[in-house]
């Protein structure tokens, strides 16, 4: 699927943080692409009273930059993929995708546990997308490769001191009188927030729609994704990608970067002691472009590639960017019912052998983040910053007595 064999790709979530550079990605590359998107993270900003760091464009008006500084078009549907059903099996019934990028879901965990409606929202949301898609390919006998977004977080970041495979687990299931068969299962769920749970039951979505329908499907368990810009949105400002700071929807390093460019301690959930998987955003959509170009045969299992490059302590990347910038650092009580400490080894072999070259941390990119931070700072809401969301009662009361709103 190189520059040139033109493939009919859709986009679903083609506006969010991912979505946007993925689309303008596989445009660049030749590729028929468009975007099927119902405006939701643009809806979820005003419910929160917060914009993205930098500056963003309509969806018209980035499409139509694209039209003149890339010489492409890529499409634009409104449609809500987990709510509006008929339109959308109509519109994939006319558009006959080869491939479906399947990015139309809630991704923050912090939003997803804000309060009962958010997790109800979520898991309505993100399950019914992924249903609707699988059950509308069937429908209409339609062979599209989909390649979802899952997350390293469908494994819970597991310390057993053996890396995590990519998806499957071979298990001995005993037999009795010392006798056992081996099987090889989906690596054991252990979500750690609502969002994070979503994705583990996509995972059996996937496996029932492989098995009984034949659907080829690739599912992509990222990392936390880091950076702003690919080499498609450096083209024109207009192009430019958001870049969420807030307590809910701001990734850890991003988050880091821009409170250094405002002079705000660095927010070092407890410890810091918390080992994530990192990829950088450059990296994501090549990785996205790497699995639509190796789909697996009819008839196989779901595909899993653990879509990181290297893990992180969160006090390390603190430090890091402490160091790069000057910034202080406060330990803050974790909102997150999470291991205050774990290690994580993760294998990442199949997309290193499709021809993955990992960005690392200390590719100047860093300085990058930083300098488009300082650019937009004035569009900061510091009281924004703190994350609010806890996981559980017992963290909101520590949360409020941090921050002396407890009762006397
Ligand atoms: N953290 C801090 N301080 C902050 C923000 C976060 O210490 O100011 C800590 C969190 O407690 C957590 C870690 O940093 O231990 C990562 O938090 P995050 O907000 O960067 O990432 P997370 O909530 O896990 O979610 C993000 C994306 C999600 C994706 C996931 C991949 O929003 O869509 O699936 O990363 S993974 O983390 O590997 O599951």
């Amino acid at each position: 699927m190189g520059r040139g064999s033109e493939v009919r790709i859709a986009v679903l979530g083609g506006d969010g943080f991912i979505g946007w550079p993925t689309s303008l990605h596989l445009s660049d590359r030749g590729h028929d692409v468009t975007i099927v998107d119902n405006l939701s993270r643009r809806w979820i900003d005003t419910e929160l009273g917060v914009q993205s760091l930098t500056p963003m464009d309509s969806i018209q008006e980035r499409r139509r930059v694209w039209r003149a500084v890339g010489g492409r078009e890529i499409g634009f549907e409104r449609i809500d993929v987990a709510s509006e059903y008929e339109r959308f099996r109509a519109w994939l019934d006319d558009f006959r995708p080869d491939a479906v990028v399947h990015l139309a879901q809630q991704r923050a965990a912090p939003y997803s546990m804000k309060t009962d409606t958010h997790k109800n929202y979520t898991v309505a949301n993100n399950v019914n997308g992924t249903e609707s898609l699988l059950a509308a390919l069937v429908a209409l006998g339609q062979d599209a490769h989909v390649v979802h977004m899952g997350t390293m977080g469908v494994y819970g970041y597991s310390d057993i001191g053996a890396p995590i495979p990519e998806g499957y687990l071979k298990v001995a299931v005993p037999l009795g009188a010392g006798r056992s068969a081996e099987q090889e299962i989906l690596y054991p769920a252990n979500p750690g927030s609502v969002y994070h749970l979503t994705k583990c039951l996509d995972q059996l979505l996937f496996q029932f729609y492989a098995k009984n329908d034949g659907l080829r499907i690739t599912d992509l368990h990222q990392g936390v994704v880091w950076g702003t810009h690919t080499d498609q949105t450096r083209r024109h400002e207009q192009l430019i990608n958001r870049f969420d700071y807030d307590g809910d929807y701001g990734t850890v390093l991003n988050r880091f970067l821009i409170q250094a460019a405002i002079g705000h301690p660095l927010t070092v959930h407890g410890t810091g002691g918390q080992t994530r998987a990192f990829i950088h955003i450059q990296d994501s959509v090549r990785c996205i472009e790497l699995a639509l170009a190796h789909p697996p045969g009819t008839g196989e299992r779901t595909r899993i590639f653990n879509q990181m490059t290297e893990t992180h302590r969160v006090r390390d990347l603190a430090e890091l960017v402490a160091k790069l910038t000057g910034a202080t650092i406060d330990h803050v009580p974790n909102p997150r019912n999470e291991a205050a400490e774990n290690d994580l080894e993760v294998c990442n072999d199949q997309l290193l052998a499709l021809g993955l070259k990992p960005t690392t941390l200390e590719d100047g990119l860093l300085e990058e983040l930083v300098d488009v931070a300082r650019r937009y700072a004035h569009r900061i809401d510091r009281s924004r910053i703190p994350c609010t969301s806890a996981w559980t009662r017992e963290r909101a009361a520590e949360l409020d007595r941090a921050n002396g709103d407890g009762a006397p």
